[in-house]
């Protein structure tokens, strides 16, 4: 289907009639947006029930990508994108006397994640589809995303985040493929008269599992995947069960927000609850729609892979072995052979506080059946395993240890495939983290470096780089991301480096604005942008930076004619509600930007901007004005990392640690186009083993350190008693967990180096041309086609429509 400006006009006009009864220039932008979402809807509508049918008669392999978190954050322009049609769109409405751009502002981001691993989620949905990859999500759809984030005397104060206040647009709410789930109550197996045993349950409770469908449009490919989201309800059969008021909220509140708080018993019980809802109603719906293709079960992972997006979903192997064994009769081992070739799994992490681990008796309280099944997975393991390997080794990778159930050891046992998402990262796992699994099970063992969809990083939020590329490469980057590499063709052209400044500066320009809009700080574009965007956690080093600005801060006031390039410290970050730490860092970067963009002696060569509610559409503004890209985690600690790469893409210089993905971007650009510095993996490893490390000794031997640290509590920075101290206390008295002060003197070496290269003009706009060519490696497009092959085998559909 081609769609015309003038009858897109038409259809715009006709369906403001219908739907508000009113002329369109009346139109609100609310409006608006609504009518252009349901217009666009119509679009891809055919190719959506296309699409789903033709992997219906072609039988094709499909995989399904169980994520508790997906971070898609605004879609109107991604799909026109997608559809070939943003032009046409933006035209038609000009003409109509619109901004597209006004009309895009109305769409509230979807917000249903925390941050990298959603954020993943959603590049891998806009990947799967624009490469034609057969491949659904599978979620939950909260009532409530993330919080909105706001600062009130520099304190992190947090508001929900009403996003479906005025609907949804793209979302198809689907009641006849509802699902019940079962949970609660008592389970007993009972010996039937051929020897088999069915559970009978005795006092649960069915909940139902309402689908909600969001249409995923690949990139110019007539392919359309679906994105399921669950929502509860409670079954009209359930109705008299739930007299009292409390118990009805229990149950709604199941899919009401995002990582209920989990410092409390209900908390505790809903996420785990919410683990089970929509782990139990994907795994029923996929073998619903299995049992339609009429194939023995025991081909199942012909047709169906299931992905295990860090542990969260991890109960798909349990969920997969109760409906083979209870509802399908297969015997044990059948059904295990199918469950374990089905499932794959994704760490996401090392830090141990993040290794889901679930109490035995809320397990067996409020899942007894899935309790049951992890029971006897557990036992067969042991005994399968404690054959070959020393009884040490089987004990510490059993699921049930400790009177917990250890997530990330069920995944591992119950699936055929266990990624990494950078190299190291992999490394880490196989060599630290998970050492004994790879001794057990090394072939299952993988490494996936994780990429982004360089559509929305690149297409849609840079456009004056995008038009700049199309001009000076053509435009099969947009389809081919590697063609980025013809840039490196231009690295010593001058008209071209200059326009990559050109488009740079504009970026720039437009974020001072929105920085005097939101925050009244002006800065000057003619500031070097340095950029820290991402959540807030102590080993991401946020206070690192912090400290850096501090010295600088002290220098200047130590000499007030000192000569220095101004710069711009732009920081993004929520913190978790409960994690105390990082709020106090909020708190204190915050106040201290009070001190130094309002000292008179700074004169502007100084400036911090904390902008609020960091999300994707902040980031989709921040990230095409960056100078400096910051990825200063303590090494071994962040396991990827995406905004480094969003960051490259847009011509940033990566200021890093050899930490996650960095490295791999560091082996892209070459050792002089990216500033590295601090402790390998290995010096960070050799500290540990020695347990030598000494922040007292760091501090009490630099001046520097000491200037810097005691401003925490000496009342330099103001307002910050409790806080202050809390940071100084983390450094000094509880011996700097993550090496800040180990690494600090190497950061203000590479910060001058940073420094240094700006000031080199063209050699500046060099090094920021050859990210850009270099970023096609860490594109999305990549990752999933290697999925794709490696682990799930699926293979791509060829569209064979004309649009
Ligand atoms: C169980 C609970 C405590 C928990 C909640 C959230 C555990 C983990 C998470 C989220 C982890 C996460 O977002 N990890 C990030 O995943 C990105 C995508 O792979 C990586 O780039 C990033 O380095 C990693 O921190």
């Amino acid at each position: 289907m081609k769609i015309t400006k003038k009858v897109f006009k038409e259809e715009m006009i006709q369906r403001l009639k219908e739907k508000y009864a009113m002329d369109i220039s009346d139109a609100t932008p609310q409006e608006l947006f609504h009518v252009l979402g349901s217009v666009v809807k119509t679009y891809y509508a055919d190719d959506w029930v296309q699409t789903w049918k033709d992997y219906l008669t072609e039988e094709t392999k499909q995989v399904y990508y169980f994520s508790i978190e997906f971070l898609p954050g605004k879609m109107l322009k991604s799909n026109l994108l997608n559809l070939g049609i943003l032009d046409t769109v933006r035209d038609g409405l000009t003409e109509l006397g619109f901004s597209l751009d006004d009309i895009v502002d109305q769409e509230k981001d979807m917000a249903l994640g925390n941050g990298g691993l959603g954020r993943l989620a959603s590049c891998f949905m806009d990947s799967i589809a624009s490469c034609g990859l057969p491949g659904n999500g599978n979620g939950i759809r909260y009532d409530y995303g993330l919080f909105k984030q706001r600062f009130v005397d520099g304190y992190q104060v947090e508001l929900p985040d009403e996003w479906l206040n005025n609907g949804n647009v793209w979302e198809v709410r689907k009641e006849s493929k509802a699902i019940d789930v079962r949970f609660g109550g008592d389970v007993y197996m009972m010996p039937l008269a051929d020897g088999r045993l069915k559970p009978v349950y005795e006092n649960s409770r069915l909940i139902k599992a309402v689908p909600y469908d969001t249409a995923m449009v690949g990139y110019q490919n007539d392919v359309v995947n679906t994105l399921r989201l669950w929502s509860v309800e409670i079954p009209a059969s359930e109705e008299s069960k739930y007299r009292s008021l409390e118990d009805r909220r229990e149950l709604e509140d199941l899919t009401a927000v995002l990582y209920p708080d989990d410092s409390n018993e209900r908390g505790r019980r809903i996420r785990l609850l919410q683990e089970y809802f929509f782990v139990s109603a994907g795994v029923q719906s996929i073998v619903r729609y299995f049992k339609k293709l009429n194939k023995p079960l025991t081909t199942m992972s012909q047709s169906i892979a299931i992905h295990i997006n860090d542990t969260h979903p991890a109960l798909c192997v349990p969920e997969m072995m109760r409906i083979l064994l209870d509802e399908c009769d297969l015997s044990w081992e059948q059904a295990w052979e199918i469950t374990v070739k089905v499932m794959s799994y994704t760490n996401h992490t090392i830090m141990s506080e993040a290794l889901e681990k679930w109490p035995i008796e809320l397990m067996q309280d409020l899942l007894p059946r899935m309790y049951q099944i992890i029971e006897e997975i557990d036992r067969r393991f042991v005994n399968q395993y404690r054959k070959y390997y020393e009884a040490d080794l089987i004990e510490r990778t059993r699921i049930i240890r400790n009177g917990q159930v250890h997530m990330a050891n069920l995944a591992i046992i119950g699936s055929h495939s266990t990624n990494g998402v950078a190299k190291l990262h992999t490394d880490l796992l196989k060599n630290v983290v998970l050492h004994d699994f790879y001794v057990i099970f090394p072939g299952r063992f993988n490494n996936k470096t994780n990429g982004i969809a360089e559509r929305r990083w690149l297409q849609l939020s840079n456009e004056p780089l995008a038009k700049l590329l199309d001009k000076t490469i053509k435009t099969s980057w947009r389809q081919k991301p590697n063609d980025l590499h013809l840039l490196q063709n231009f690295v010593e052209d001058d008209a071209v480096l200059s326009a990559i400044e050109e488009a740079k500066y504009k970026n720039k320009v437009a974020l001072a604005q929105y920085i005097k809009e939101t925050t009244d700080i002006v800065v000057s574009p003619n500031a070097i942008f340095d950029v820290q965007i991402k959540r807030l956690h102590a080993y991401k080093r946020q206070l690192l930076n912090l400290l850096h600005i501090l010295k600088l801060y002290f220098d200047i006031k130590a000499k007030p004619d000192l000569q220095m390039e101004p710069r711009v410290f732009i920081f993004g970050a929520k913190a978790a509600p409960s994690y105390s730490y990082a709020k106090a860092i909020i708190k204190t970067i915050n106040e201290t930007a009070q001190l130094i963009n309002n000292d008179p002696d700074v004169k502007d060569r100084l400036k911090i901007v904390f902008l609020e509610n960091y999300n994707v559409t902040l980031a989709e503004r921040i990230i095409p004005a960056a100078d400096v890209s910051e990825q200063i985690s303590l090494a071994s600690k962040e396991a990827s990392g995406t905004s480094n790469m969003k960051l490259m893409l847009n011509g940033a210089v990566t200021l890093a640690t050899l930490d996650g993905a960095n490295i791999e971007i560091r082996d892209a650009v070459g050792k002089e186009n990216i500033v590295i510095f601090g402790l390998t993996e290995e010096e960070v490893y050799a500290y540990y083993h020695a347990q030598n490390y000494n922040a007292l000794g760091i501090y009490e031997d630099s001046p520097t350190i000491q200037k810097v640290l005691n401003a925490f509590i000496d009342g330099t920075i103001p307002n910050i008693q409790f806080e202050g101290q809390e940071i100084f206390d983390s450094l000094i008295k509880y011996n700097d967990e993550f090496f800040v002060l180990r690494d600090f003197d190497s950061y203000c070496l590479a910060q001058k180096r940073i420094e240094e290269l700006y000031q080199d003009k063209r050699r500046w706009q060099q090094i920021s041309l050859i990210n850009i060519a270099n970023a096609g490696k860490f594109s999305a497009d990549h990752t999933v086609e290697r999925y794709a092959e490696d682990i799930w085998q699926i293979e791509p559909v060829f569209a064979h429509k004309e649009l």
